[in-house]
């Protein structure tokens, strides 16, 4: 164990950044082709107009330990790649035993939620939404507005990230822009 100090993060609403900076990391296009429903529409749009940027995480950093608690803000940039809303990779806790806390900052999303025995849920979330991400559910966060979303996120240290089962399977539900409108619909290549 070692003593962490305590501080204090100054974080912007609009755009999620933290003063001061600790930890960031973007993910673009390049880094989404095996999660997007469409990947040739991902080539299509990384040849024609390059890697573009989908969502950028500020994090702390801390010591993956029991009892550490890391945090973050995710801002998800809007936009569509063949017609699927701008979305974060997803992904159950490599622990599955472990929740997790979002809470809206700015713009509009919706959080997918899925087990795997199959049960889905949408939780639209806003400036103020403090949304709950239960054991057991794996979770992706999806930009269904014109405007950045941007949510803050706590979690405990020894969660993990498991990505590859949602890389493998993908999510039952899509989110898709309809008429202007972001519709969810089932995902025909569900695993
Ligand atoms: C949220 C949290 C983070 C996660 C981030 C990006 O802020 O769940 O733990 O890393 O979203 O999502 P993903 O890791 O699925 O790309
Ligand atoms: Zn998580």
């Amino acid at each position: 164990m070692t003593l962490t100090q305590p501080f204090v993060t100054e974080v912007d609403f609009a755009s999620g950044v933290f003063s001061p900076r600790r930890g960031v990391y973007q993910r673009r296009l390049s880094d989404m082709i095996g999660m997007v429903a469409d990947p040739e529409a991902a080539a299509r749009i990384l040849e024609s107009e390059g890697d573009r940027l989908i969502y950028e995480v500020h994090t702390v950093e801390l010591p993956v330990e029991e009892g550490q608690i890391p945090h973050c803000t995710t801002r998800i940039l809007p936009g569509t790649i063949g017609g699927e809303c701008h979305m974060t990779k997803g992904h159950y806790h490599a622990r599955r035993e472990q929740g997790e806390v979002y809470f809206g900052l700015s713009g509009r999303g919706l959080l997918l939620l899925q087990t795997a025995e199959g049960e889905t849920s949408e939780l639209e979330m806003t400036a103020g939404s403090a949304a709950y991400v239960p054991p057991y559910w794996a979770h992706r966060t999806v930009n269904i507005g014109a405007e950045d979303f941007v949510f803050f996120s706590v979690w405990e240290a020894r969660a993990g990230h498991d990505y590859g089962t949602i890389e493998r399977d993908g999510f039952r539900k899509l989110v898709v822009l309809r008429d202007g409108e972001a519709v969810v619909v089932d995902n025909p290549k569900y695993a």
